[in-house]
């Protein structure tokens, strides 16, 4: 199978699979994990954030965030298509009780004037602001990498009004990779952070959430709180080091395939796409002469797996597990259902 679903489908490496078997392991509800500590070190110092933890997923790192910085009753400022907003099944109302405010992005990027328009003013009508939560890259924008400048705007008005801006940067090295701005850049403009080990870095599980020690403080008792207190979790966090150690620079590769992908796709008639919206390794196209469930089902009847992200939009997804050849073997099955 090509399997392009995502790039969490990706296997643990060979070194990750050694580290595994061969990791100092500890209690690490007592702290006492080193190999954890190790992780979490080398994480927060790629960050330059104060404290760094191991979470199980993104999607807990992401709501223990949202918990930490907030409380019922109060309003989050989003993204309209981003995970934390479209993919976390309401998590955020369910266990925070925030109301979400999902404003329109271009490209997956929240315009700072647009972010300060939302924040509410102090009327007891009005849910009070208490959070701003980015996404980059951007997920179902198409993998596109939200500029720094953008990030930095935004950052400024959250400052001026004293609001904490979490990051979720499931996929920020990619960002990285894409842009050459190193991902301490992008977590200089937030107050917390995210990313996943677990993508296209090929960790088998396992999510960092990063920011001051206060904040991991009270972020430790919340990842308790869901039953996210992992005990030998070295087992996860040394694959976690391997992943950020030796994975980074190999994203690009990841970007290079969806490059070759995305012009290969545009050239074909019954696809509508500008592959020049294509920055890392997400490629999100609408075909126009096949519905979206056929070309899936057909496409995966040749042994090629994607997925539909709208009624209308399908999702490719490069990663360590598709070769260059994998890529030109999916545009010529595109090109014969299609073209
Ligand atoms: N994204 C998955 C699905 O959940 C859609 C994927 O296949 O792309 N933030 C972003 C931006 C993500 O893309 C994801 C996963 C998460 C958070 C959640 O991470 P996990 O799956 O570890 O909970």
């Amino acid at each position: 199978m090509i399997d392009l679903r995502s790039d969490t489908v990706t296997l643990p490496t060979e070194a990750m699979r050694k580290a595994i078997y061969e990791a100092e392991l500890g209690d690490d509800v007592y702290g006492h994990d080193p190999t954890v500590n190790r992780l979490q070190e080398l994480a927060a110092d790629l960050l330059g954030k104060e404290e760094a933890m191991l979470v199980p997923s993104g999607t807990m790192g992401n709501q223990i965030a949202i918990l930490t910085h907030t409380s019922p009753g109060t309003e989050v400022i989003l993204e309209a298509d981003s995970h934390i907003y479209y993919y976390e099944a309401a998590a955020a109302s369910v266990f925070a009780g925030i109301q979400p405010r999902p404003l329109p992005g271009k490209r997956g990027s929240l315009s700072a004037d647009l972010v300060e328009w939302a924040i509410r003013e102090d009327d007891i009508h009005l849910p009070p602001t208490s959070l701003i939560c980015l996404e980059n890259t951007h997920n179902r924008a198409g993998g596109t990498v939200v500029p720094l400048e953008d990030m930095q705007a935004v950052y400024q008005v959250a400052l001026k009004h004293n609001l904490p801006v979490h990051l979720d940067g499931a996929r920020i090295f990619n960002a990285a990779v894409a842009s050459g701005v190193p991902v301490k850049d992008y977590a200089a403009c937030t107050t917390s952070v995210q990313f996943c080990l677990s993508k296209g870095l090929g960790a088998p599980v396992g999510s960092i959430i990063a920011g001051t020690h206060q904040f991991i403080e009270e972020a430790r008792r919340w990842r308790k709180r869901l039953g996210g207190g992992m005990r030998q979790a070295g087992i996860i966090a040394a694959a976690g080091i391997v992943a950020l150690e030796t994975m980074v620079e190999r994203l690009a590769e990841d970007h290079a395939n969806a490059r070759l992908l995305a012009e290969g796709l545009a050239k074909i008639k019954g696809i509508e796409f500008n592959p020049e919206d294509v920055d890392t390794n997400i490629v999100i196209v609408k075909p126009t002469t096949m519905s979206i469930r056929q070309l899936g089902e057909e496409l995966e009847k040749r042994g090629i797996l994607t997925v539909a992200i709208e009624p209308d939009r399908i999702r490719f997804t490069t990663n360590k597990e598709v070769n260059r050849a994998d890529i030109e073997t999916t545009l010529q099955q595109v090109k014969d259902l299609l073209g």
